[in-house]
C-alpha cells in the first residue's frame, strides 16, 4: 500500500522539490495551503496538472497558527510521514515580524507533535530545523553536537522546535527527526533570498530590464547546496531505522561576492559594474559565516549533495535567463508593466 506523506509549507521551495520525490516514489501526498487573495500554488502547479486528477496530491486550507485546524487534518488523513516545512523563513523579515515568525515557528511544530504524541498510529515527523540556530560566529565546521548561540527571531524560534522535537522524542517515544539543513537553493527559491536576488537581477540586467543590484553584506559567508539534493536527505532521515538529528551540508563556504563573481561571469558582464550596496539589507545582527560537517549523514544515510557551487549558481542564472526573455516579451507586448529594479 502507498506511504501517505503530509507536507506544511509544500507551496515553498523545498514543498515543491520535496512534492515531487515522494510523488515519483508513488507516495500519496497531502499538503497544506495557507489561504491568500492571489493565487499562491505557482511552484506546485505543474505538479498538480500532473498528479491531482489520480488523486495522489491533495491540498488543504490550513496555517500553522490554527492548532485544532492541524489537528483534524492529522486525524482525517491519517499520514505515516509529516514533513513540517512550514515557517516565515527569511531571517531578515523576521526582525521587522518578530511575533508572527516566532509564533509560526514554534506553537506550529508543537501543535503538530501533540497531534502526532495523541494519535492512534504511529506517525513519523521531520522538523525543518537550519544552520542559523549555530549563529555563525566563527569559520568552525559545524556538526550536530556544535552549540547553539541563535541571533535572529527566525533562528530562535529554529531552536525551540528543535528541541521540542528532542523532547518529543525522549519523552513519549515519537519519531522526530530534526533535519539541520544549511542554506539551499534553486530556480525555485524565493526571489528575496540573496541568490535568487542576484541570480534574478542578472538575467534582467542581461535583457535590459534592470540597470544595477542593491544588496547588503558581500562578505558574508554561507554553505549553499542544491535544494533538489537536501529533500532527498530529508525522505532518507524519514526512513533511517532510528530517528535523530542530522546535518545536510557540502562542506564548502563561499561569500555573497563568490557567488556574484561567478554569477555575472557566466553572462559576460562583471558584478562590480552593477552591484551598489545599502545599509538597508544589512542586518541589526549578521550570521558571517556557516560551515557545515556532513559526515554523519553520509556515514548513516548515504547522502551526500550531487551538485557543486558553481553548477549551482549557473543553473539558476540559466533558469533566470529564461524567465527574464518572457518578461521582456510581455513588456514588449505590453502585457506586463516594466520595473526597473525589484525593492526586495
Ligand atoms: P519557503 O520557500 O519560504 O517556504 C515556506 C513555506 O511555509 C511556504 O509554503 C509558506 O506559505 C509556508 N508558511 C509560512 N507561514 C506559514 C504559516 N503561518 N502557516 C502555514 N504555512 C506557512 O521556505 P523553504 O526554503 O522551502 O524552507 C522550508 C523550511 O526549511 C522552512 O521551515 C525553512 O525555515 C527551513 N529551512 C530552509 C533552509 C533553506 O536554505 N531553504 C535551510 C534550513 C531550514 P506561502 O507560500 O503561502 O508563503
Ligand atoms: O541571506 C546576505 C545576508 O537571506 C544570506 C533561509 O533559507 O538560509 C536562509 O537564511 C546572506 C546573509 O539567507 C542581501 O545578510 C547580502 O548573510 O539568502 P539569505 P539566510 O539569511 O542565510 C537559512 C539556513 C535558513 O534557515 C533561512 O530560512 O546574504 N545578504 N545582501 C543579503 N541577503 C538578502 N536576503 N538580501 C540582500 O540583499
Amino acid at each position: 500500500m502507498s506511504k501517505v506523506a503530509l507536507i506544511t509549507g509544500i507551496t515553498g521551495q523545498d514543498g515543491y522539490y520535496l512534492t515531487k520525490l515522494l510523488l515519483e516514489k508513488k507516495y500519496v501526498v497531502h499538503g497544506t495551503v495557507r489561504r491568500s487573495s492571489t493565487i499562491n500554488t505557482q511552484r506546485i502547479d505543474p505538479l498538480i496538472s500532473k498528479y491531482k486528477s489520480n488523486e495522489n496530491l491533495t491540498l488543504h486550507y490550513s496555517d500553522l497558527l490554527d492548532p485544532s485546524s492541524l489537528n483534524q487534518l492529522i486525524q482525517k488523513i491519517q499520514p505515516d510521514e509529516i514533513y513540517n516545512l512550514a515557517a516565515q523563513s527569511h531571517v531578515a523579515v523576521s526582525f521587522k515580524n518578530p511575533v508572527f515568525s516566532t509564533q509560526t515557528g514554534t506553537l506550529g511544530p508543537l501543535s503538530i507533535l501533540e497531534a502526532v504524541k495523541n494519535a492512534d498510529k504511529d506517525i513519523k515527523y521531520y522538523q525543518a530545523s537550519s544552520s542559523e540556530m549555530f549563529g555563525g560566529i566563527d569559520s568552525q565546521q559545524l556538526n550536530e553536537n556544535s552549540k547553539f548561540i541563535p541571533k535572529s527571531p527566525y533562528a530562535a524560534s529554529k531552536v525551540f522546535a528543535h528541541q521540542i522535537t528532542t523532547i518529543y522524542r525522549e519523552s513519549y517515544g515519537v519519531f522526530g527527526v530534526n533535519g539541520i539543513l544549511f542554506n539551499h537553493e534553486s530556480p525555485h527559491r524565493g526571489e528575496t533570498f540573496v541568490t535568487r536576488k542576484i541570480t534574478r537581477a542578472i538575467g534582467r540586467i542581461k535583457f535590459g530590464l534592470q540597470s544595477k543590484l542593491t544588496l547588503g553584506n558581500l562578505d558574508a559567508y554561507r554553505d549553499w547546496g542544491f535544494a533538489g539534493d537536501y529533500v532527498k536527505g530529508m525522505w532518507m532521515m524519514m526512513n533511517h531505522k532510528t530517528p535523530s538529528d542530522w546535518v545536510l551540508a557540502t562542506g564548502e563556504s563561499h561569500s555573497v561576492r563568490e557567488f556574484l563573481e561567478i554569477g555575472f561571469k557566466e553572462v559576460g558582464l562583471n558584478y562590480e559594474d552593477y552591484v551598489v550596496t545599502s545599509e538597508k539589507y544589512f542586518r541589526p545582527n549578521e550570521v558571517n559565516h556557516l560551515l557545515g560537517d556532513p559526515s554523519k549523514a553520509k556515514q548513516y544515510l548515504g547522502w551526500e549533495p550531487e551538485t557543486s557551487f558553481q553548477e549551482l549558481v549557473k543553473l539558476m542564472v540559466q533558469s533566470d535567463l529564461k524567465l527574464a526573455e518572457r518578461e521582456k516579451t510581455l513588456i514588449e507586448n505590453n502585457l506586463l508593466d516594466p520595473t526597473w529594479e525589484y525593492s526586495t
